[in-house]
């Protein structure tokens, strides 16, 4: 097939890539639905995936037990000076680390077809997206693609003859030796030989061995997030783990608002909130990522530089977030979860019990047993669909717009049971900082080294995804305050929705309910809110916040309590434990904030 492109540099990397990993044939991917349509019929053809009757357009694909997730262990960041990766990432030298990877890929794609996917992060042409150029042997990859990001002949259009692009390497591992297809087994590489390698001053990503979701669909946490860290920290703009949702109140207002949480802290629900304060709106424009530049007016415009959603399955039903549940009714990629017999998805948390027998995601007939409470799960905990975003009730109009959307607020949050309060909001930027630097949600599972109850930090929900040093990561975001005019500055929160009592019952309802503290944030954001000064920050009044019908006055006072007690043994571990991880490149600010919050409780 004749090359699309006239772009040198992008012609020899592909030459270069198809030398080394040797596949049978390379397509230059178009974005088309007649592309999408032959790549998941031939993904059919070979046992990979299934034709879900019950949906139209949607396909069940199952991998293997080795490949259900990101695999952090096997993620590095390989600067050149291990010192710029920083505490929190892996390191491998590059130069052998590209060795190493060099004589894996070699002859890697055999017996496949080598896809080259030129793919925009954010709209096509837009003053904020970037380019990346995927090579991959994984049709499961492209046609998520297809989806996650803004694929196809655009993107080359804009690229030109010599525009910049991220080149992003990626194969299976898993050559077809002898057979014809896959036979219907998931393609990947042991876990000991998966690399998901990023070459910070190369600005490129080789990822071998893995095809699932982050490890593979590299746009995302690769791109986005790893690699687009370390180019906005050179370029003075942000890549953030954050969603990105709109907020109109009953006269017509809007706020946009960028919130970053840990894992499994509800994120694509609150992205798409319901919400159940009256007259109230709120709309979406990103679930996972925000890039944002400062603009004309000093303003941080933020742009959702995917395209879809790749959301976690279970727990999602109807009652904990309709929107998600309607973006996947159609044009889906479901990835282990459970089949029906009728053709349908299921997951544990859907919001009704299973019909008949499924076949789980391993491939095994399963049927529910609620009375064994240790049955394996029918969908795997990490399954995910992956759905067009504008396919979302709730999606904003202006979704794609190139100029982005005029942050007003960042929440921070995580989930904490003890200590943190419903909301706090940031005297100032740094005091801002510092919020997102303390992040992190408890432990409620005894996990490796880690005991019940401490607390994982997590900083800015980033720990797994900045690409360079977590130190100079803080100073960057302290750098971005500085640049900000305060009037043009968002305001920042720290939120917490899993306060628990001492007996173990949630104080607050969350998801739709949490409408009430965006309400609470917004008049804030707007000079308004019925608000008192405590020592950790600027928080609701009594009678500051909307409350549900009928709730307890005793619960919204625990929520609002300042926790002294609890807030120096926090501090104490902050400048024990976490702090400290940072050494000489934790910026000043970070322990005058500290120290001034001290002082502060007394
Ligand atoms: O697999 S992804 O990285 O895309 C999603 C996640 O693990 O957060
Ligand atoms: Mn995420």
């Amino acid at each position: 097939m004749n090359a699309p492109t006239k772009h040198a540099k992008l012609l020899s990397w592909v030459d270069e890539m198809a030398k080394m990993t040797q596949p049978d044939s390379l397509v230059w991917c178009d974005g088309t639905k007649a592309e999408y349509d032959s790549l998941i019929g031939k993904a059919v053809a070979g046992g990979v995936a299934i034709r879900l009757a019950r949906r139209p357009n949607s396909f069940l694909f199952r991998s293997q037990a080795s490949d259900v997730a990101r695999v952090e262990n096997r993620t590095f960041i390989s600067s050149r000076s291990k010192d710029d990766a920083g505490p929190t990432n892996n390191w491998i030298d590059p130069v052998e680390l590209k060795a190493t990877l060099k004589k894996l890929y070699t002859g890697s794609m055999r017996g496949r077809t080598m896809y080259v996917i030129p793919f925009s992060m954010g709209p096509v042409g837009s003053p904020i997206a970037k380019i990346g150029i995927e090579i991959t042997d994984s049709e499961y990859v492209v046609t998520n693609m297809h989806i996650m990001t803004r694929v196809g002949t655009r993107v080359l259009e804009v690229l030109g003859d010599s525009g910049e692009f991220v080149p992003c390497l990626h194969s299976v591992g898993d050559p077809l030796l002898s057979c014809q297809d896959d036979n219907g087994l998931w393609p990947c590489a042991p876990l000991d030989k998966k690399y998901i390698a990023h070459f910070p001053e190369e600005k490129t990503i080789w990822s071998y061995g893995s095809g699932y979701g982050g490890n593979a669909l590299l746009g995302k946490k690769c791109l986005a997030l790893r690699i687009a860290s370390v180019i906005a920290r050179d370029e003075g703009w942000m890549a953030e783990h954050m969603l990105i949702l709109k907020i109109t109140n009953p006269e017509g207002r809007v706020k946009y608002i960028a919130a970053a949480f840990p894992s499994a802290c509800g994120k694509t629900n609150l992205a798409m909130l319901v919400p159940t304060v009256p007259g109230w709106k709120v709309e979406t424009i990103g679930d996972d990522i925000a890039w944002m530049k400062p603009g004309k007016d000093g303003r941080l415009y933020a742009i959702n530089p995917e395209a879809g959603f790749f959301g976690v399955a279970p727990g999602t039903s109807i009652d904990s977030n309709p929107n998600a549940m309607r973006s996947m009714e159609r044009n889906t990629i479901f990835t282990n979860v459970a089949l029906t017999e009728d053709g349908d998805v299921w997951w544990e948390g859907i919001g009704y019990d299973a019909p008949g027998t499924l076949i789980d995601w391993t491939g095994k007939p399963w049927i529910q047993d609620k009375a064994n409470k240790s049955q394996p799960p029918a969908a795997n905990p990490n399954s995910r669909f992956t759905a067009p975003a504008a396919q979302c009730p709730s999606i904003a109009p202006e979704w794609e717009d190139p100029a982005g959307v005029p942050i007003d607020a960042f929440l921070f949050g995580g989930r904490r049971p003890s200590t943190i309060p419903l909301v706090t909001q940031a005297f100032d930027w740094n005091h801002g900082v510092f919020m997102g630097s303390i992040a992190g949600s408890e432990i409620t599972t005894a996990a490796l080294d880690l005991n019940v109850g401490s607390v994982r930090r997590d900083p800015f929900a980033m720990l797994p995804f900045c690409g360079y040093h977590m130190g100079d990561y803080f100073a960057h975001w302290i750098k971005m305050g500085k640049k900000t005019p305060v009037s043009a500055q968002p305001k920042f929160f720290f939120v917490n929705w899993f306060r628990k009592t001492k007996d173990g019952k949630w104080l607050w309802p969350g998801y739709g309910e949490n409408s009430r503290v965006l309400k609470w944030i917004f008049e804030r954001c707007d000079g308004g809110g019925k608000s008192v000064e405590t020592p950790i920050g600027i928080m609701p009044a009594p009678d500051g916040i909307d409350l549900p019908a009928g709730f307890a006055a005793d619960d919204i006072k625990e929520l609002l309590r300042v926790d002294t007690a609890g807030w120096k043994a926090e501090l104490a571990d902050i400048r024990s434990a976490h702090y400290p991880k940072f050494g000489s490149r934790l910026p000043k600010e970070m322990t005058e904030q500290l120290d001034a919050l001290v002082k502060r409780l007394g």
